[in-house]
């Protein structure tokens, strides 16, 4: 079998401040499919075409941010491998028992040097909706309410020591380098897309001073022409856009990224090129970072190096 070791980005842990206005806004408005709530007051979801329990999961708190971010491994095996490989390399791990999330096995939590938390897990609950593994339809009515999203795509985390993140994601869990963006002194990598797959990523990060801050959680849509029906149903919704509808240079995906409630970030976004482990990493130099996110405009929108949460 080709795919080992890390699979995919599983599910997200998102902080709210209000938990209404979120919850409208993750189900109604981004078009997630509530999935269930827990005794201690979290909310999960899943987009429509994904199998698994759970991809985004609200937890009310003080202030907005990312609680942690998940990725499942292909089986138990993997997952006690991954056990031994961190601690190896110096990474702590805390064990979090089955259960302690609705539908989801023992996870495997530690902090990575940019100061966010990560989990591993092998096992969720697969819910799929009805006849979608028996001659399925393209898509179901949930499909059509809200943006609709085929799934949770990757995160974008800010933080310091990236370079070390970069270390940590390519020697111990397999992921490899796509594309990354050279400081201005010409060598040092200050923000990194990562795959584990042939996706062009499944996480990046861009260096930061604060540790454990979240740019942004992005959901997948089919096409181009959703990108701009999302475009219509945030302004209809008053959502604020910071960007877009437009294209990334870096990654090519077509994109818009906006704010939920709380003022996480969020992006819907489509295409972009795919990636194979034997191909040498894209460079961007520091100068054409403006190109690199915003392609037609070729525009540093200044939000996007300094909002976060
Ligand atoms: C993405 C993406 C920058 C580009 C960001 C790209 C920092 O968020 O999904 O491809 O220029
Ligand atoms: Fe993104």
């Amino acid at each position: 079998m080709a795919m080992t070791g890390v699979l995919r980005p599983g599910h997200v842990q998102v902080r709210v401040v209000e938990l209404d206005p979120a919850v409208h806004f993750y189900r109604d408005v981004l078009g997630l499919v509530e999935t269930g709530r827990d005794s201690v007051g979290r909310v999960y979801f899943k987009a429509w075409d994904e199998r698994d329990h759970n991809s985004v999961v609200l937890r009310q708190a003080d202030r907005p941010g990312i609680d942690h971010f998940a990725f499942k491994v292909r089986d138990s095996v993997t997952l006690d491998k991954f056990d031994g490989d961190l601690r190896a390399w110096g990474v702590r791990c805390e064990g979090i028992p089955e259960g302690e999330m609705l539908s989801t096995g023992r996870r495997l939590r530690f902090e990575i040097p940019s100061g966010h938390l990560l989990e591993l897990y092998s096992e969720k609950e697969a819910v799929p909706y009805p006849g979608q593994l028996h001659n399925p339809r393209p898509w179901t009515e949930a499909a059509e309410h809200g943006i609709a999203p085929v799934r949770m795509d990757h995160a974008l985390l800010y933080g310091p020591h990236v370079n070390q993140n970069l270390a940590l994601f390519t020697e111990v869990l397999g992921f490899y380098l796509t594309e990354y963006v050279t400081l201005p002194d010409g060598k040092t990598k200050g923000a990194l897309w990562l795959s584990c797959s042939i996706k062009a990523h499944d996480i990046a990060f861009v260096e930061h001073p604060d540790p454990g801050r979240l740019h942004h959680v992005s959901f997948l849509l089919e096409s181009w022409e959703k990108i701009l029906r999302a475009g219509d149903i945030l302004s209809m919704n008053k959502v604020p856009v910071e960007i877009g509808p437009t294209r990334h240079g870096i990654t090519r995906g077509m994109t818009i990224y906006g704010f939920d409630p709380s003022g996480n970030r969020f992006e819907t976004f489509c295409g972009g090129l795919q990636s194979y482990p034997d191909q040498a990493p894209i460079e961007w130099s520091w100068e054409e970072l403006p190109s690199g996110l915003d392609y037609p405009q070729r525009k540093l929108h200044e939000t996007f190096l300094s909002v976060v949460t």
